[in-house]
């Protein structure tokens, strides 16, 4: 199992393989954390997603990182909160699953995660970091390191505690 660790602060920063975009389907930005690594990465970044055609909700593509210190981006699609009875966590989930199967299939030894869906999409913060933490502790032999880049103090305490709390027993 990779080893966890959760970061407050701004992810386009991080120097890892790959960091995750929360994106939406078109892959040509937004908001948030979308806007954030856009603008950091540079033009080229929205210039290779618009070969990519777009993603659906529950995938994930990968492009290289440009400006960013990261060396890819993983774009993934959370669902929009409909009030959980449309599959979201299953989706959600999804996210997490195809974006660490993709550092898989790249060989990818460090991984960064936002906190996916629970900004403008509006999940609710808990029962979204209890999928991202109960899916990223499923094995990935290559990955080493899965950072939770937390943007605001609160969103990194609840992960603490819901670490702590599934802890397995040792
Ligand atoms: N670094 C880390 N986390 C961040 C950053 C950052 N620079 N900026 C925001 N967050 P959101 P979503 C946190 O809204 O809910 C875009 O327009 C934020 O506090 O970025 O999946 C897309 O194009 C929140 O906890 O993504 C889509 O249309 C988390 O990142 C839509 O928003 C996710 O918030 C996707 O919405």
């Amino acid at each position: 199992m990779a080893r966890i660790e959760i970061v407050e602060g701004d992810i386009t920063r991080l120097d890892v393989d790959a960091i995750v975009n929360a994106a939406n389907s078109s892959l040509l930005g937004g908001g948030g954390v979308d806007g954030a690594i856009h603008r950091a990465a540079g033009p080229e970044l929205a210039t290779e997603c618009r070969m990519l055609h777009g993603c659906k909700t529950g995938e994930a593509k990968i492009t290289k990182g440009y400006r960013l210190k990261a060396r890819h981006v993983i774009h993934t699609v959370g669902p929009v909160w409909q009030g959980g009875q449309a599959n979201e966590p299953e989706l959600l989930a999804r996210c997490y699953r195809n974006s660490l199967a993709l550092a898989e299939k790249y060989a990818l030894k460090s991984v960064a995660f936002p906190a996916i869906s629970t900004g403008i999409y509006g999940y609710p913060k808990e029962p979204a970091a209890e999928i991202a933490v109960r899916e990223v502790r499923a094995p990935a032999p290559s990955l080493e390191h899965v950072t939770f880049c937390c943007f605001d103090r609160a969103t990194a305490d609840l992960y603490r505690v819901i670490i702590a709390r599934s802890a397995s027993p040792s």
